[in-house]
């Protein structure tokens, strides 16, 4: 472990550098009380702070002293500033972010417009991210996750996450929030503020990005962005013990090839079982099915049915060529 006997400022959760998800240990801990420090300030040095404090979010976890970033005596959002200006430092030794892991928590994280699958060189695109089902998401504090991108196709200095608030916020307390762009990545952190969970799930925000102008001759599907080490955590910092992370993918065939016929149809979606009826599908050159990671799925086609293999709750993607078109479903089971 580190010395802790030293606060750095920004480094929230004295794991020897400041990041984005120093924001979700600051959320847990705002309104505090402490003692104000001899030296007031969020240079980047080792500081000495009062640790006659109550010990932790929990046992495991660092005390709450490294959160007063500034030594105000007093944890506020001011002293996310500190986690803004130290961004990347780092002192002693490197330690994972650690959080306390509920075992049977799972959710995922993903984009959940991947029909938007024929994009234009040059043009801005919104794509929303979201975090589970809607009302699928107990006790929610905070949130962190970084998207890599693929910078072959995406203008790196483009990309930008927006908030939108409205599940995470019901109660209208604001949110802190937090983002960077490190190489080719976006690390963002989200917080509630006022040390109490709700209940939600649902779109969280989108990340809009600009496609670089070299793409126009691609014939093929290719991955723009891919979510990783996602936290969802509660107001203890309890975590969430796996998070699903989900990749976009765009196909850059011609536009004019990519429409679903209008007889076409689908249902029930979403199904209960794993079985799909398929209407307006005389003949096909192929079918995949994949899961939001992108997986391959078995299916037995027969007869206008779809039946899923080994299927368990969640979002696919159903992808039909014919000799006129290509299209993709998004295919729901839920039971
Ligand atoms: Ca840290
Ligand atoms: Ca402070």
């Amino acid at each position: 472990m580190n010395p802790d006997s030293l606060v750095w400022p920004g480094d929230v959760n004295n794991n020897g550098i400041v990041n984005h998800t120093d924001l979700l240990y600051l959320g847990a801990s705002l309104g505090s009380q402490l003692v104000e420090r001899d030296s007031i300030s969020t240079n980047w040095e080792g500081m000495g702070a009062p640790f006659n404090v109550p010990a932790a979010f929990n046992n495991v976890l660092p005390s709450i002293a490294f959160a007063d970033c500034d030594g105000s005596g007093f944890i506020e959002e001011l002293d996310a500033d500190a986690i803004e200006i130290n961004y990347g430092l780092t002192h002693d030794n490197l330690l994972q972010d650690e959080f306390i892991k509920t075992p049977g928590l799972f959710s995922e994280i993903y984009f959940p417009t991947s029909e938007t699958l024929f994009i234009e060189a040059s043009n801005t695109y919104e794509i929303d991210i979201s975090l589970g089902a809607e009302n699928s998401i107990d006790e929610f504090y905070g949130l962190s996750f970084s998207i890599e991108f693929n910078t072959d196709f995406v203008d790196i200095n483009s990309v930008f996450f927006t908030l939108e608030n409205d599940w995470m916020d019901l109660d209208q307390q604001g949110l802190l929030q937090f983002q960077r762009i490190n190489g080719n990545r976006l690390h963002v952190a989200i917080s509630r503020k006022n040390r109490m969970s709700t209940n939600g799930g649902g779109v969280i925000g989108t990340v809009s990005l600009i496609i670089e102008d070299n793409v126009t001759e691609l014939n093929s599907a290719v991955e723009i962005m891919g979510i990783e080490n996602a936290e969802i955590v509660n107001q203890n910092l309890n975590s969430y013990q796996e998070v699903y992370e989900g990749n976009f993918i765009v196909d850059f065939i011609n536009p004019i090839h990519t429409v679903r016929p209008d007889n076409f149809k689908i249902y029930p979606n979403p199904s209960s079982n794993g079985q799909f009826l398929i209407e307006g599908l005389d003949s096909y050159e192929s079918i995949v099915i994949t899961d939001i990671m992108g997986r391959k799925q078995n299916f037995i086609f027969d007869k206008n049915q779809i039946q899923i293999e080994n299927f368990s709750n969640g979002i696919y993607f159903m992808e039909v060529t014919t000799k006129e078109s290509k299209w993709i479903e998004k295919i729901v089971i839920q039971y």
